[in-house]
């Protein structure tokens, strides 16, 4: 049995959740504690050197770690339902998706740069908040360019791009991002959460 090393409210973790159940695979989950600090302790860094969820154990003491790789291998052992289109070129856009939000949008509104923020930079809470605000909005209206009929963000197959989309908007919900200007985000965001995986998958689960 695989174990997820997981915090119910990270986004990170939040796709692989729904990529092993989008696989139909069994996993067993230990939750590492974000807000205690669990992330940092020796026995995670020893899963994970970053401090960071998820870790994704395969075998005994065989740790896979960044969840874009986790996607990926997933996909290579386990290639159905399959993820990621087969043409080249579609399968580039895919990842060009999953790539803004996971490389770009994602890693700016983390626990730790947030806390850096209002730590050692001494912003305030509002502060805090606007930075959030500002770089989903400036990410979600370049990702809003780029979705059109739905219901997924490719079209009408499911993708790894809509595993990475959905705990982003999760978040943005969070924070209360304003979300009037994203409405084929929001459409496909509604579209997926119809969907056992994703409901499975859930934070509040
Ligand atoms: N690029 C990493 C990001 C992992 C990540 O940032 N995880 C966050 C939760 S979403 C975390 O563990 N944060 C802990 C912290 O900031 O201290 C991945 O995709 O796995």
């Amino acid at each position: 049995m695989m174990i997820l090393f997981d915090y119910w409210r990270s986004s990170a973790a939040y796709r692989v959740r729904i990529a092993l159940n989008i696989k139909g695979l069994s996993y067993d989950l230990v939750p590492v504690d974000l807000r205690l600090g669990e992330q940092s302790q020796e026995t995670h860094l020893q899963r994970q050197p970053q401090g960071l969820v998820p870790a994704l154990e395969i075998a005994e003491g065989e740790y896979l770690t960044q969840s874009l790789a986790i996607l990926e291998w997933l996909e290579e052992t386990c290639p159905q339902p399959a993820m990621l289109p087969q043409d080249p070129v579609l399968k580039a856009k895919t990842r060009s998706l999953m790539y803004q939000v996971a490389a770009d949008i994602h890693p700016l509104n983390n626990l730790r740069v947030l806390k850096y923020l209002t730590g050692t930079m001494g912003l305030s809470e509002d502060q805090k908040t606007q930075w959030y605000h500002h770089w989903i909005t400036q990410g979600f209206s370049a990702l809003e360019r780029q979705l059109s009929s739905g219901p997924y963000c490719m079209g009408d197959k499911l993708t790894y791009a809509d595993v990475c989309l959905i705990p982003q908007v999760y978040n943005a919900y969070r924070f209360e991002v304003p979300m009037e200007a994203f409405p084929h985000i929001k459409a496909v965001y509604d579209h997926c959460l119809t969907l056992s995986p994703f409901v499975e998958a859930s934070p509040e689960r």
